[in-house]
C-alpha cells in the first residue's frame, strides 16, 4: 500500500479505536482521523456518505459496531443485528462510492459455526459452515454479512476489501458497564464494588467456558500490520484473517477471574452463580493463518500483565470511564 495518507477509523472512541490513537502519533505515513458517533451516525447512509467525502480517505479500519457482551447479546438481538446490518452496508457502500483504496472491517471469532467449536479449532475456511451459537447470532449474521459484502465488492470491482477475525479484546478505554460489557471489564468492575462494599463477589455461570484473549494494545499493532501487508489479491485467499493468540494460551473463565482478584488485591469469598448463562463452551481459534503471513512471532501481551494494567487503568479513571 503505498503513499497513503489519510485512514479513517470508524469506531475510533471504542476499545480498540483508542489503542490505535495511541499508537498512530508514533506513525507518521499516516494521517489518522477517529471517528465515533458523535462526528457521524453510521446507520444514516447520506450522514455517512456526506461525512466520508469530506474526510476523503485512502484507506478505511471500519471498527464501528453495535458491540457487547453475552448477556447484552442474548437481551438485544434487534439492535445487534439492525444496527450493526446497517452500519456495515453504509460504510462499505461510501468506500465504493468514493474510491477508497483499502477497508480492513473486523468480524469476531464467536460468528463461526457453534457445532464447529465443539470438535476442533476453527480456521478461516469454515466460516459460513453451519449457525453460529443462539447466544449471539443476530450479532454474528450481521457480521457474517459483511464479510460476504467485503467479498462481493472484491468478485465485483476488484476493491481490496479485507476483514479481521479478533478473538475476545480487552484492556483500558473498554466498556465496563456492569450488564452489558464483556468479562474481562464486567468483573473488574465487580471486583472493584465487592471490595469496596466488603462483600463476596458473584461469577455468572460455571467460569469453566475457555476463551483467548487478546490485549487491545497488541490488536492496534496487528491492524496497522493488516493494513500496510495484508491484501486479498490472490483470488484463492478468503479475505479473512484471524487475529489471536495461540490455542495453547486459551484460558478458563475462572482463570480470569483469579487473574483479576490478583491484579486488584481481593480476598473475600468468590461464588459461582451457576443459574446464569455460560454461553458459548469454546471457540478454539487457529492463528496459522496469521503467523504464516506474518513471518516471525508476535510478542503477545501476556494475560496477567495486561489485566494488571487494564485493572490500573480502570481504578485510576473509575470517574470518567463507560460503565
Ligand atoms: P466499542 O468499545 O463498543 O466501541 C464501539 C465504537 O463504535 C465506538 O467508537 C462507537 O462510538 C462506535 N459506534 C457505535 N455505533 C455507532 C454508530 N451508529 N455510528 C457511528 N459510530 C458508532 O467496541 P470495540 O470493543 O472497540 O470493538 C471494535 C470492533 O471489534 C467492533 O467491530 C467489534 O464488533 C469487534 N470485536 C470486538 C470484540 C471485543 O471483545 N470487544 C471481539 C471481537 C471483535 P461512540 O463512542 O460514539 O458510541
Ligand atoms: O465476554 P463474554 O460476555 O462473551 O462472556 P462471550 C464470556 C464468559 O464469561 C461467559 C462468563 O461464559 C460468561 O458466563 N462471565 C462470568 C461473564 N461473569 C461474567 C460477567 O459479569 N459478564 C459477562 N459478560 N460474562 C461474546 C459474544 O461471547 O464474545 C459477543 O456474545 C462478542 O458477540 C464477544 O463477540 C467477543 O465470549 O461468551
Amino acid at each position: 500500500m503505498h503513499q497513503c495518507r489519510t485512514v479513517l477509523v470508524t469506531g475510533g472512541s471504542g476499545l480498540v479505536g483508542s489503542a490505535l490513537r495511541k499508537l498512530s502519533g508514533v506513525d507518521l505515513k499516516y494521517r489518522f482521523v477517529f471517528a465515533s458517533s458523535q462526528d457521524c451516525d453510521l446507520t444514516d447512509f447520506e450522514a455517512t456518505l456526506q461525512y466520508f467525502r469530506k474526510i476523503a480517505p485512502d484507506a478505511v479500519i471500519h471498527l464501528a459496531a453495535a458491540v457487547g457482551g453475552l448477556f447484552k447479546n442474548m437481551r438485544c438481538k434487534v439492535d445487534m443485528f439492525e444496527t450493526n446490518v446497517r452500519i456495515n452496508m453504509n460504510v462499505l457502500r461510501a468506500c465504493h462510492e468514493l474510491g477508497v483504496a483499502k477497508v480492513v472491517s473486523c468480524l469476531s471469532t464467536c460468528i463461526f459455526p457453534d457445532d464447529k467449536t465443539k470438535m476442533e479449532h476453527i480456521n478461516e475456511t469454515m466460516l459460513h459452515a453451519g449457525p453460529p451459537h443462539a447466544s449471539n447470532d443476530a450479532y454474528a449474521y450481521a457480521k457474517r454479512m459483511l464479510e460476504v459484502q467485503s467479498r462481493c465488492y472484491r468478485e465485483q470491482y476488484g476493491h481490496n476489501f479485507v476483514c479481521v477475525i479478533p478473538t475476545n479484546i480487552y484492556g483500558p478505554h473498554d466498556n465496563f458497564h456492569l450488564n452489558d460489557a464483556h468479562v474481562i471489564p464486567a468483573l473488574v468492575h465487580k471486583f472493584y464494588l465487592a471490595k469496596q462494599q466488603g462483600v463476596p463477589l458473584v461469577v455468572a455461570g460455571s467460569g469453566a467456558p475457555l476463551r483467548q484473549f487478546i490485549y487491545a494494545h497488541d490488536l492496534a499493532h496487528l491492524l496497522i500490520w493488516v493494513l500496510e501487508h495484508y491484501n486479498a489479491t490472490d483470488s484463492n485467499d478468503s479475505g479473512t484473517l484471524i487475529l489471536s493468540v495461540d490455542p495453547s494460551h486459551e484460558i478458563s473463565i475462572a482463570q480470569v477471574v483469579h487473574h483479576i482478584a490478583d491484579a486488584i488485591g481481593f480476598d473475600n469469598d468468590i461464588v459461582y452463580d451457576m443459574t446464569q448463562a455460560d454461553g458459548q463452551f469454546k471457540k478454539t481459534a487457529d492463528n496459522s493463518k496469521f503467523k504464516r503471513l506474518y513471518g516471525s512471532s508476535f510478542a503477545f501481551t501476556p494475560i496477567r500483565q495486561g489485566i494488571r494494567e487494564t485493572v490500573d487503568w480502570f481504578v485510576q479513571n473509575y470517574d470518567t470511564v463507560r460503565k
